[in-house]
């Protein structure tokens, strides 16, 4: 009967993600050479990764507490790496990771610049039939500053909810991808993305009214991520925030807003696990925390190893949170553990 079942669901190979320092990277990119999808780079200073053969994003946030980390995506099968257009991206026959840096000439419209990346990122998708866009990472400068009219998070809103519409995405529950949106103190805007010939399971949360649906006060078109996404054997939780219903709780309260945040993870992924979610042990979890103030380090680091312990991977970031009144943000990915597994 077990087997039965399993025969009819269908089948996404697992995916892999692992963190490594500056000193491991080199070794790293030989290890899985031929089979790593894409590299983000957290740095403040470009990291000079070789951009040849590989899907590189260098995403310029400072790493505070430890050193450079390098998020390396791995698959089970060779990757094929190509340019189309704007984009670098690589492909294994199930998933497609892609990346797209621009580099703005001072501070533009973000609602046209959201819109055409997001299209061209459908685009690319539906030629490469990868239709299902998992997981996006969004980062730009300047988040909560001001754009023609509005802030300019406000105003990639637009740009990127326009942009699901004009490329035939309803953006209703199951049809929207887990993401992150951070601030960056430099001149460069960068969007990575994970797709899939099969849609993941997306996650909510019921702590919080879905980001699709946020009232008209927090911006004209809503922010179009899922709370989390269920790919494979993997659960990619996308940035998580002190929101209850939409709005800010603990404004200005660093501890405050940790619990609320932890509380949401917890949520998150207690929906998960009715969805099929299965890993318990923490040594595959990896959790990048990005904060507003470099001064919260120490005290959120405290509570995180109380918490966790020390078998969770821990990036701390500083960044500037989409909403001004947020202090932090975490995002989570929790893959299975194998034997053999370091
Ligand atoms: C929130 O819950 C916090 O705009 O893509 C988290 C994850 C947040 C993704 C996005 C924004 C985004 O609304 C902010």
């Amino acid at each position: 009967m077990e087997e039965s079942k399993v025969v009819e669901e269908k089948f996404s190979p697992p995916i892999r993600m692992i963190f490594v320092t500056n000193s491991e990277v080199k070794e790293a990119l030989a290890r899985y050479q031929g089979r790593i999808l894409g590299v983000l780079s957290y740095s403040a200073v470009d990291p000079g990764l070789p951009a040849e053969g590989l899907v590189h994003v260098w995403v310029p946030l400072e790493v505070i507490g430890a050193e450079v980390c390098h998020e390396i995506w791995i698959s089970e099968s060779p990757v094929n790496v190509r340019r189309h257009g704007e984009f670098n991206y690589s492909a294994d026959g199930d998933y497609l990771f892609g990346c797209y840096v621009y580099r703005e000439h001072g501070l533009e419209e973000l609602d046209d610049r959201a819109y055409s990346i997001y299209s061209g990122i459908f685009e690319l998708l539906d030629s490469q039939g990868y239709s299902a866009l998992l997981r996006v990472w969004n980062y730009f400068p300047l988040i909560n500053g001001a754009g023609r009219s509005i802030e300019r998070y406000r105003e990639f809103n637009v740009g990127r909810h326009e942009a699901f519409y004009a490329k035939g995405r309803a953006i209703v529950e199951g049809n929207v991808p887990a993401a992150c949106a951070l601030g960056t103190d430099r001149g460069y805007l960068v969007i990575g993305f994970l797709a899939g010939r099969e849609k993941g399971i997306a996650i909510e949360n019921p702590r919080q009214v879905n980001a699709y649906g946020y009232p008209g006060e927090f911006g004209p078109r809503s922010p179009t991520f899922s709370r989390g996404m269920l790919v494979g054997d993997a659960l990619l939780i996308s940035g998580t925030a002190s929101i209850v219903g939409s709005k800010t709780v603990h404004p200005e309260d660093i501890m405050g807003q940790l619990d609320e945040t932890l509380e949401n993870l917890r949520m998150v992924d207690s929906m998960a696990r009715g969805k099929g979610f299965r890993e318990r042990e923490l040594r595959g979890l990896y959790l990048n925390v990005y904060l507003r103030r470099v001064q919260d380090l120490g005290a959120v680091q405290k509570k995180l190893e109380a918490d966790f312990g020390i078998d969770v991977k821990v990036c701390y970031m500083r960044a500037d949170i989409c909403r001004s009144d947020l202090l932090i943000e975490i995002e989570a990915f929790w893959f299975p553990v194998s034997e053999g597994d370091e």
